[in-house]
């Protein structure tokens, strides 16, 4: 297996390099279809009519299915399992797009077009599709005209720590900006190692601080915790374990769950929480590397402890199942606040596969959700193959045997991708578009004063040069269209947020409620958690009383 991802690396190295050769010397359309094809990307395109292009990255498949060993041809990896919530936020990204190019308020005189790719949740493909932004038709410069033939400012993205790093990695040395709108692991704080990241999302420096706040609130004093192996995991749980050291709380224990399925060590992680005599564990982890720990947790018969869950599962479909609530009833958390984004239901629900038979995206959502397969379709894989605690393949969806007629009603689907009553993240994508159209405005503002014009000759919008546009984007502030105040340091950090507290409880209806119990204000130098008294908490302990720690 060694060799074998040896060999892959050699590979991957190989093609950068080459296709960074190839970029220098004039790539032209054709090539860049080539790579389309051979990365096997999928996304959407539009940037005819439009002045500059906002690329886009978002997890429409939750994994890379495993390429075959033979290292003959050099394959890209294809998709599998498909996410509603992710295909959610890539169509807010475009909503958001339509909607600002409207206003009359923001960029009145240009319009943004987007070039927008599935990461299926893989760095592999993240890096591919950044490559694909970077393709140019014109000579090396630093503010690029790239494959659609327009200025490149900006990308949003890539939808996760570990490949937003990559990600920066191979834009920053082109000089192109990155707004991460769920990345919040605070290494990409550094600015010497990520000067071109920004997001819209708080570091977890304030979600690690907040946790420990919990646990002070609750008295909680011995608290045991368990990390995803990536950076939002691990990082997350060195500044929980910091701050509990700081404020002489102890860890129980600290453990990873594997991103890529390995028995052994999910077994290490599981008896650690089994014979631990910690009853409230944390749980930093991302929902769509924790179902196996999940499965575990289940199949161990795991009832007697209280989770505390990292924002990024707290509100997750996937873990929220009625039938997990036996093992994570209870659970409490924070979460990203809620808002409600005028116009997107409509948008979201304007979708049909016979519209354009080349919109994959669209023709799996429809095969997977209806779970039927369109007629003459050429998308055949939306299997999922998920492997379960015995190791064992888990088929989640497989090609169905029965052909869509079209005729399927959208308002009958009680799916991810239509409920539109948890706009969490996707606001956070609405909030990254944004951001970048307020730093081009500024940008275009400065185009029109004095100085400017003594010694600029040409327009600013699209000739600037991406140095430029980067002192735009520090110290941004603006208010959302729900009221809030959003506000950017230096490092392109947000300077102030809030997180909703969730804990989950059972609905009349056998659902799992998200219901929120508390807020959490905080600023760089200070917080506030607020838990009002009547706020009705529930324990799945015995008592259904607030649980020991020990
Ligand atoms: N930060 C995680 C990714 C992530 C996520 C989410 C993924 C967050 N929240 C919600 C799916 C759904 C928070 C990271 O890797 O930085």
């Amino acid at each position: 297996i060694k060799m074998a991802s040896r060999k892959k690396c050699l590979i991957l190295g190989l093609t950068v390099f080459l296709w960074l050769g190839l970029y220098a010397q004039n790539v032209n359309q054709n090539e860049t279809c080539r790579l389309l094809r051979k990365f096997n990307l999928t996304g959407y395109v539009e940037a005819e009519n439009h002045t500059v292009v906002i690329g886009g990255l978002f997890p429409v498949h939750y994994r890379t299915m495993p390429t075959s060993d033979s290292d003959e041809e050099i394959e890209s990896p294809m998709c599998e399992g498909f996410n509603f919530r992710g295909f959610r936020w890539m169509k807010t990204m475009i909503h958001t797009i339509k909607e600002i190019n409207e206003r009359k308020d923001i960029l009145p005189e240009h319009t943004l077009g987007y070039q927008i790719f599935d990461n299926c949740f893989s760095t592999t493909k993240a890096m591919e599709s950044a490559l694909v932004f970077l393709t140019g038709q014109e000579e090396y410069k630093p503010n690029y005209k790239n494959s659609t033939g327009k200025y490149l400012v900006a990308i949003i993205g890539a939808g996760g720590s570990t490949m937003s790093v990559a990600v920066s990695r191979i834009l920053q040395s082109y000089s192109v900006l990155q707004v991460g709108y769920a990345s919040s692991s605070s290494i990409l704080s550094d600015i010497s190692k990520f000067p071109n990241t920004f997001r819209t999302i708080p570091s977890d420096k304030y979600q690690s601080e907040a946790i420990v706040n919990l646990i002070i609130h609750f008295g909680w004093v011995w608290v045991g915790a368990i990390a995803t192996d990536d950076d939002y995991g691990k990082h997350g749980v060195k500044l929980f374990r910091e701050k509990m050291e700081r404020s002489h709380l102890c860890v129980a224990f600290s453990e990873t769950i594997p991103k890529v399925y390995s028995n052994e060590k999910m077994q290490i992680a599981v008896n650690e929480v089994k014979k631990s005599t910690a009853k409230v564990i944390v749980l930093y982890a991302t929902d769509i590397h924790l179902s196996p720990f999940v499965l575990e947790v289940v199949h161990h018969n795991i009832t007697d402890k209280t989770w505390i869950a990292s924002e990024a599962w707290i509100t997750s479909a996937l873990i929220a199942k009625p039938e997990y609530f036996p093992y994570f009833g209870g659970t409490i958390g924070f979460a990203i606040p809620r808002s409600v984004i005028p116009g997107l239901k409509e948008f979201l629900y304007d979708i049909h596969p016979s519209k354009d038979p080349n919109d994959l995206l669209t023709i799996e959502f429809w095969q997977t959700a209806f779970n039927c397969t369109w007629p003459n379709s050429s998308v055949s894989y939306n299997v999922d193959h998920r492997v379960n605690m015995t190791g064992k393949e888990d088929r989640l969806y497989a090609m169905s045997d029965q052909l869509c007629t079209g005729e399927e009603k959208l308002e009958d689907l009680k799916n991810t991708y239509l409920d539109t009553s948890q706009l969490r993240i996707t606001n956070n994508v609405k909030q990254a578009v944004y951001l970048i159209a307020y730093a081009m405005d500024r940008l275009s503002k400065a185009d029109i004063t004095e100085e400017y014009r003594e010694n600029v000759v040409c327009p600013i919008i699209p000739d600037f040069e991406s140095g430029e546009l980067w002192n735009y984007f520090r110290n941004i502030k603006f208010t959302t269209h729900d009221g809030r105040k959003i506000e950017t340091d230096f490092f392109g950090d947000i300077v102030r947020g809030y997180y909703d507290i969730l804990n989950w409880h059972m609905d009349n209806a056998g659902n799992i409620a998200f219901v929120k119990v508390g807020e959490y204000k905080f600023t760089t130098s200070k917080y506030e958690l607020v838990l009002p008294k009547n706020s009705t908490l529930f324990w799945k302990t015995e008592s259904y009383r607030l649980p020991d720690s020990v």
